[in-house]
């Protein structure tokens, strides 16, 4: 069985986040995804995600093709999850294109094209106006 795993913030969920989850789901058996905690995320970008952690997890968890969901807590701690869920392929957007290469030593790297015209900081600016 090959498993593969994400991650990501996905705070209000969007195209974008649907279209990579689904691509990910396609390149293995079973789909794990790390949601960044709220921390992580504050830590990240300076402010808070507008949906908490446990509404963002509860969404992906219910997608069809997402097998199990768990919190990112810190960047630093990539290889650790890689190693804790034995996960064969590590897949990201290519916004972080070279970012995590530093794994190719214990999963297989693949980035996959972003969606475009889509952003949670997008739709944030759009509402605000
Ligand atoms: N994404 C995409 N197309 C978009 C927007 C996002 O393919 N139009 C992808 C991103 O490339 C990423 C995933 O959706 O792979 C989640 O995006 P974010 O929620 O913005 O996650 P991010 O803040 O990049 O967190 O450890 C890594 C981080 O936790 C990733």
């Amino acid at each position: 069985m090959k498993k593969v795993i994400t991650f990501g913030t996905f705070d209000l969920f969007h195209i974008g986040h649907l279209n990579i989850l689904k691509r990910a789901a396609e390149l293995g058996d079973y789909l794990i995804v790390g949601v960044s905690t709220d921390k992580l995320n504050y830590d990240k970008k300076g402010r808070n995600p507008i949906y908490c952690q446990n509404s963002r997890a509860e969404i992906i968890q219910a997608l069809k093709f997402v097998d199990e969901v768990f919190f990112e807590e810190s960047l630093e701690k990539k290889r650790d999850y890689i190693l804790k869920y034995k996960a064969d392929i590590l897949v990201m957007g290519n916004d972080w294109e070279g970012r995590f290469d530093e794994f190719q030593d214990v999963c297989e790297v693949g980035y996959l094209q972003r969606t475009p015209s889509i952003s949670t900081t997008e739709i944030i600016e759009i509402i605000k106006e």
